[in-house]
This record gives structure tokens, C-alpha cells and sequence, in this order.
């Protein structure tokens, strides 16, 4: 048979590359990047070739399975399905409706099919315990919006393509590709910003691969990015610089705010100097075009809430929102904005701890006592789609136990992994190259708007399942034993929707009125240019207007001035997390080609640190935290800030039962087993996943 090329976009990561693969006889003989894509331009990254490797690999999944005393079984999908709802139907009859928990793992957002129809599954269950990988990533970045835009998910982009000045904080793009900002090929970008006389300015405890292609980058004491963020709006105020566009209130109340956040009291707390915070503050008013932008470390941390609000004002204030080469608002083709929520905060909390919901998810730290903790409400069973909270949120060990006590557990997922493993039935989705796609996230998040859609790669097998018929049908079969109503026909004819029909009608109504059938027609995806200002109507604020002032905020900075005094001076080491390029989450260590190489799940610590411990370069140590500890090989290196360890998340593979061969033989702990639930960012129960205290120690 004849070789044939097909397209389809890449959805392990953020960055959406268009990519080409070859099919002989059925199977995937190469892939590579597509020259056609506008946004990707033929970018890949050594990870794309792993949508092979998950379509061919052994372990995956391909009928559902239920966990007896013999090990796995095998189980018809009709069978699984009803057995699946009966037992959730039961636990809920028994014990009420929030006793059948929720997590969504990361991979949701990159499913077109666990998007249109996972949400809908969801609320047939009307539980309030919901969690998902928000918590442990980007809800600061949606609550900033929600706060100040009136929509959680209208975030602001780094216009990267025409800006002169970017300043970045606790992201590392060369590693991560990006996020909350999908810019694919970041490092050429990035190249590209510099060749047009453009400066880029890296904010990270850790001296990364992004801050080696940086003009300048600076240390800073993990988890104090907030008072190096409130100093630069303090300089820039005043400097006189600060000039908000005519629709943005409260900057009265900032300037009030951020008065005692001296460019001196920051660099007290910080590490960074007060001349250099003076000149960065200067540098970023005066450029024509600038964006700051800031990510994971500066969002899985203690003040997540108030930098990715300072983040927004600095870009605000300068008058950088909505400019050409500042921090613009994508306008895709499917807008997703109408099809989510606004966000809402704290309408209702937490059962144990009283930790405020977003959007209705409560915080994932929160997971493992809700479990645990009798009474009224506690969890009794667990549905998990797409996630491996085990290894991904703090203090995975407790979790790990906490999914053991469950009376049933549930995972749509294709692997047995450290969470799956405590399920009773797995029921595997098609894999990525077997789907069809359509970005519905991460055109909201794009650097330029542009739209694609492309039909699945490969046929897929007779009986296998997509995602959102797993989905569709164990909905069905929840509403099947509930009594007639409204809803229920309504919910099911939903459920029955496929995502080709449901993209196909939010294109039609979209801004661009595209279709499904216009974007088959140009499977490399179609431009529809630069990104436009668009505000203020574009706002989802009732007033059409941006209040600066966030009274949760503004309450939130004495916590800030308190705490501050505590981490700039403990003498512990001040624990952080990285990723790398050729890894993915806690998922992807199961492609040999990925994994193999040089080791990278040592912990990094500075030479001086290592010396004053009498530790040396790959030794075993113990990391002890509050929360508990764990054994890894340290490695020195003097790109780590004194006084600051990173140790990558995802690791920690090869527990008992666990069905990722390859992964089991990668070494490695799990970060998560020594971050601490109790750490979190009080505003809005993010989880602190940076900034974690803990002793370093020889292993005896
Ligand atoms: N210490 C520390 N912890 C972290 C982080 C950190 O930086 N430091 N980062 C956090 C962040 S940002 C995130 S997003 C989370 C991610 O953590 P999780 O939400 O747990 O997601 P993943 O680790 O990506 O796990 C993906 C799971 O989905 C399954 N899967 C893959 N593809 C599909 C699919 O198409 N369908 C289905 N149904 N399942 C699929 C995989 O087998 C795996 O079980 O981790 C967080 N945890
Ligand atoms: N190859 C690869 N790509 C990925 C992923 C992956 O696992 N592997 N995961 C994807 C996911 S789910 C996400 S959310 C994104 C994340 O995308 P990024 O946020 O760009 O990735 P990270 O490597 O987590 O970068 C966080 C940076 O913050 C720094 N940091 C830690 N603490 C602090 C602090 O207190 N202040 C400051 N200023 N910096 C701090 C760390 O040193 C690190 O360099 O990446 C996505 N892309
Ligand atoms: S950067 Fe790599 S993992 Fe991310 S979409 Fe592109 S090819 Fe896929
Ligand atoms: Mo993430």
C-alpha cells in the first residue's frame, strides 16, 4: 500500500503544532512539522514522534478493565458502562450527592472530545466535589481575569510577535513550549524579538534554558515574586508613567496599595536589587511595546493570586493591555469564552478545611482529607478522567492512600498508572491520532488567530470508544435512572451532540462564520491574522470597565508583608519544580524514546549549599518537608539560586501494579511526595507547589 500523508495538529502540549504524518499500511511511518500551519510554521518539538509511540505502545489500554482479586479483566464497554453507573448511582442513593467525587486531570484541555462532552457528564453528577488541575496550575491566571476582565478566561497574551520588551516570570518556554500563551516555536520567536532590537527579561530562581537566550536574567527568592511585581507598579507610579486607558478604575487605591512595596523593601525580600527592580520598572514604562508575562512559578506559589493580578496591572497601567505588542486578547474562530462561565469564587467551600471553590471545583489539596474525613459529605467514591493526582498534586503519598479507602473508583484513562490502579474499572479512550481536532482552548490563548480542524489520522478499531462516548454513554446511562423531565431529554439529546457537530455550530456563530467543512478544506489551518485590540467592548464586566482595586486582592497583601518576613529569612532551602522538553507531566515516561538520555530527575542545589551540608554531586539525599520525604540523587549546579533546590514533577513511577514498563525503570521521586497540601495560597487555595520549605540531608 501506498504511503499516504495526513494532517493533524499536536496535542500533547500547549503550542497546538500542526504536524504531518505518514501512513503506511495502517501504521505511522514519520511525522513532522507543518510548513502550512500559520501559527506553528512547521515548529515541532522531540515529543510529536511520541504520538506514535502512544498509538503503538503495549501497555495502553484498549478495552475497559475491572480490578478483581486476580488481577485485571477484561469488560464488554455496555457492560462496564452500566456497571459503572449503577455502582456511582448506588454510593450517591446511600450517601448523598457530593460522596461521587471528580478529578480532571491536565490532558481534558488538549481532548476536543473530553471538552464538549466531559463538562456535560460532570454535572449529572451534582456533586460539589469537583477538582481538577486548575488548582495545581493556571487558577490564579483565571481568577485575575475573572476579577478584573469579568471572565475567567478572557487572559491576555503576550503579543511575543510585536512587542520590544518581555518581561517573563517563573516560566521557562524553551522547556515548556509556553503556556497560557501559545506561541509554538517560542525560542525562535524569542530570537526574532532580539534581532528587531527587542529585549527579553527572565525572572526565575532557577538560571533556565530560557534564561540562557535572555538579555538578562535574575534570581529571585522563590515565592516573593509578588513584592518584586508590587515594587515595579510603586516605581512606575511614581515615575508618573503610570497612564491607564480612560475605561480602567482604582488606581487611587493601587497607588495606596503598593506605597510601603519600595523598590528597597522588595529587594530585601527578593534578592534583586532595588537598582535593578528601579530600572526594570523604567525600562518596561518607557518601551513602546511591552508585556510581562508570568506562569507557573509565579502561579503554583503562596501569592499566585496577587502576582498574576500584578502581572495584569503592570501591563494595565503602562498601557500595554490591548496594544499591538502588549498583552492583546485572541479573538478565535469557536469563541470559547460564550461556552464557559464567567468564574465565580467562594460561593461555597470545602467541607474539612473551608477552602473556597472557583468555578466550581474546590482545591486539589483538598482532595485527600475529604476522603479521609468522616461525616456528612465525605467522599466515598472517585471518578478521575484523564489525570494521575497521585503523582500531580501535594502530598500524592496521602492521596495514594486516601484512593485506597474508596467503596468504588473510576478511570477514564489509557494507562494503569499510580492513581488508576486504585480503580474498579478503567475505560480507555481512543488514542490522539485516532481523534479528530479542533483546538477549543488554546486558540483562546494564541499568539495570532488562526483555526484548524483536522479528521482523525487512523481508522480506529471496531470496538473502541472516543472519549466523548465514553462520556456520552455513561451520561446516558446516569440519566437512564433518573425519573422523566426537561432535563433529561435536554441533557440527552446534548450528550448525543458529536464535537464535529458542536464545533461546526460554534464556527457558524462565530466571528469569522467559518465551518467544518471550510477549514477541511485547508487541513494546514487557515490565518485570520494578528491579534486586534478590542477593548473596552470586549470586556465581560457589567460596567464595561476595569476595576483595578480587587478588594480580595487588596485584603490579601497583609498576608503578603507578614510572610515575607518568614521566607526571606529561614534558613531552610526553598523548594522549586521544573520541567523538561522531552518529558510531559507525569504521563509520557512510558516512550522510551523520550525517556532515554541523560538522567534529569535529580535534584539541582547549588555548590555552596551542597559544600556547607558536606554533600557531594550525585549523592543520595533526603528531602524532608512538613509534609514528608523522599529519596533522589542531587545534582550540583550553579544555575540553581543559593538557597533554592528544584526537583521536576512526574517522577516517581514503578509502584506496585503500576502498567508503564518503560516508566517503571525510569528513576526518580515524585516532587509531589514532599509538597504539602497545607501550603497553598490563601486567597484562593491554589496549591503552593514552589516555594516549598524543606531539609536537605545526607541518606545514611
Ligand atoms: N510539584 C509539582 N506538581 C505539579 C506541577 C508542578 O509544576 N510541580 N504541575 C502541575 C500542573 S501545571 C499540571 S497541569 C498537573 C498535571 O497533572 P494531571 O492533571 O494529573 O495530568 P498528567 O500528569 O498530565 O496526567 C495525565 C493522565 O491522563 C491520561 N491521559 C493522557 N491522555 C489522555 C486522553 O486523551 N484521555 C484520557 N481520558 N486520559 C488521558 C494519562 O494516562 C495520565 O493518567 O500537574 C501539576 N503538578
Ligand atoms: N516538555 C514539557 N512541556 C510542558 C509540560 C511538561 O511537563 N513538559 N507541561 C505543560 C503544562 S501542564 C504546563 S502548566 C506548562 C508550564 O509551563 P511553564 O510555566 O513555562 O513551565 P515550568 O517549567 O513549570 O516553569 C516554571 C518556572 O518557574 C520557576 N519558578 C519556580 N518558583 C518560582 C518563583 O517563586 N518565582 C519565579 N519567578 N519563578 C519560579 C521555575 O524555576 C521554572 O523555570 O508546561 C506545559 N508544557
Ligand atoms: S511543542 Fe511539541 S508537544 Fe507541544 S504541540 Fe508542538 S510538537 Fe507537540
Ligand atoms: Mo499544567
Amino acid at each position: 500500500m501506498a504511503a499516504t500523508v495526513r494532517r493533524t495538529s499536536c496535542n500533547l502540549c500547549e503550542a497546538i503544532c500542526g504536524v504531518l504524518v505518514t501512513v503506511e499500511d495502517g501504521r505511522v511511518t514519520d511525522i513532522r512539522g507543518d510548513e502550512s500551519d500559520p501559527l506553528s510554521h512547521g515548529h515541532i518539538c522531540p515529543k510529536a514522534v511520541a504520538l506514535k509511540d502512544l498509538q503503538e505502545d503495549p501497555d495502553r489500554l484498549t478495552t475497559p478493565v475491572r480490578r478483581t482479586a486476580d488481577g485485571w479483566e477484561p469488560l464488554g464497554w455496555d457492560e462496564a458502562i452500566e456497571y459503572v453507573a449503577s455502582r456511582l448511582g448506588e454510593i450517591q442513593q446511600q450517601h448523598g450527592k457530593n460522596a461521587v467525587a471528580v478529578y480532571l486531570g491536565n490532558p481534558n484541555v488538549h481532548s476536543l472530545g473530553a471538552l464538549t462532552h466531559g463538562p456535560a457528564l460532570v454535572r449529572l453528577f451534582r456533586t460539589r466535589n469537583r477538582f481538577s488541575a486548575t488548582s495545581v496550575d493556571q487558577l490564579p491566571h483565571m481568577l485575575a481575569s475573572h476579577l478584573l476582565y469579568g471572565h475567567q478566561l478572557m487572559v491576555p497574551v503576550a503579543d511575543i510577535d510585536r512587542t520590544s520588551y518581555l518581561l517573563m516570570l517563573g516560566a521557562n518556554p524553551l522547556a515548556s513550549n509556553g503556556s497560557m500563551m501559545t506561541a509554538p516555536g517560542f525560542g525562535r520567536r524569542l530570537k526574532e524579538l532580539r534581532n528587531r532590537g527587542g529585549k527579553v527579561v527572565v525572572i526565575d530562581p532557577r538560571r533556565t534554558e530560557t534564561a540562557a537566550v535572555a538579555d538578562e536574567h535574575h534570581f529571585v527568592r522563590p515565592g516573593t515574586d509578588a513584592a518584586f511585581l508590587l515594587a515595579l507598579i510603586h516605581q512606575v507610579i511614581a515615575d508618573g508613567r503610570a497612564a491607564p486607558a480612560q475605561y480602567v478604575d482604582g488606581l487611587e487605591a493601587v497607588t495606596e496599595a503598593v506605597a510601603e512595596w519600595t523598590p528597597e523593601r522588595a529587594a530585601e525580600v527578593t534578592g534583586i536589587d532595588a537598582e535593578t527592580i528601579r530600572r526594570i520598572a523604567a525600562e518596561f514604562a518607557a518601551a513602546d511595546r511591552a508585556a510581562c508575562y508570568g506562569r507557573n512559578g509565579v502561579s503554583t506559589q503562596q501569592f499566585g493570586a496577587i502576582c498574576q493580578w500584578a502581572v495584569q496591572v503592570l501591563n494595565i497601567i503602562t498601557g500595554n493591555l490591548d496594544r499591538p505588542g502588549g498583552a492583546m486578547i485572541p479573538r478565535p474562530a469557536v469563541e470559547t469564552l460564550r461556552f464557559l462561565g464567567r468564574g465565580h469564587i467562594g460561593v461555597w467551600q470545602s467541607r474539612v478545611r473551608g477552602l473556597p471553590e472557583f468555578g466550581g471545583e474546590l482545591p486539589a489539596s483538598a482532595m485527600a482529607e475529604e476522603i479521609l474525613t468522616p461525616g456528612d459529605g465525605q467522599i466515598h467514591a472517585m471518578l478521575t478522567i484523564a489525570g494521575n493526582p497521585v503523582l500531580s498534586t501535594p502530598n500524592g503519598r496521602k492521596l495514594d492512600e486516601a484512593l485506597g479507602t474508596l467503596d468504588f473508583m473510576v478511570s477514564v484513562d489509557p494507562y494503569i498508572n499510580e492513581t488508576t490502579r486504585h480503580a474498579d474499572v478503567i475505560l480507555p479512550p481512543t488514542p490522539p491520532l485516532e481523534r479528530d481536532h479542533y483546538d477549543v482552548i488554546f486558540h483562546q490563548l494564541a499568539v495570532r488567530n488562526t483555526a484548524r480542524w483536522n479528521d482523525a489520522v487512523l481508522r480506529r478499531p471496531a470496538d473502541s470508544r472516543h472519549d466523548w462516548e465514553i462520556f456520552r454513554d455513561l451520561g446516558l446511562a446516569v440519566l437512564r435512572r433518573t425519573p422523566l423531565s426537561r432535563r433529561k431529554l435536554t441533557m440527552s439529546a446534548r450528550l448525543r451532540l458529536s464535537p464535529k457537530r458542536l464545533v461546526d455550530l460554534g464556527l457558524r456563530s462565530g466571528p469569522y462564520r467559518l465551518s467544518v467543512g471550510k477549514l477541511r478544506r485547508s487541513p494546514g489551518g487557515v490565518d485570520l491574522g494578528p491579534l486586534q485590540p478590542a477593548l473596552p467592548q470586549a470586556l465581560h464586566t457589567k460596567d464595561k470597565r476595569i476595576d483595578l482595586a480587587q478588594q480580595m486582592i487588596l485584603d490579601d497583601l497583609p498576608r503578603l508583608r507578614e510572610s515575607l518576613v518568614v521566607l526571606g529569612n529561614g534558613d531552610d532551602l526553598l523548594l522549586i519544580g521544573r520541567r523538561h522538553l522531552r518529558n510531559n507531566n507525569s504521563w509520557m515516561h512510558n516512550s522510551a524514546r523520550l525517556v532515554k538520555g541523560k538522567p534529569r530527575h535529580q535534584l539541582l542545589m547549588n555548590p555552596e549549599d551542597l559544600a556547607c551540608r558536606q554533600l557531594v554531586d550525585g549523592q543520595l539525599v533526603e528531602i524532608t518537608s512538613a509534609a514528608g520525604s523522599v529519596s533522589v540523587e542531587v545534582a550540583s549546579s550553579n544555575d540553581m539560586m543559593p538557597g533554592v533546590v528544584s526537583l521536576p514533577h512526574g517522577f516517581g513511577h514503578g509502584r506496585p501494579g503500576v502498567r508503564l514498563t518503560v516508566a517503571n525503570k525510569v528513576a526518580g521521586a515524585s516532587a509531589n511526595d514532599v509538597t504539602d497540601p497545607d501550603l497553598i495560597d490563601a486567597a484562593a487555595g491554589t496549591a503552593a507547589l514552589n516555594g516549598v520549605p524543606v531539609k536537605v540531608t545526607a541518606v545514611s
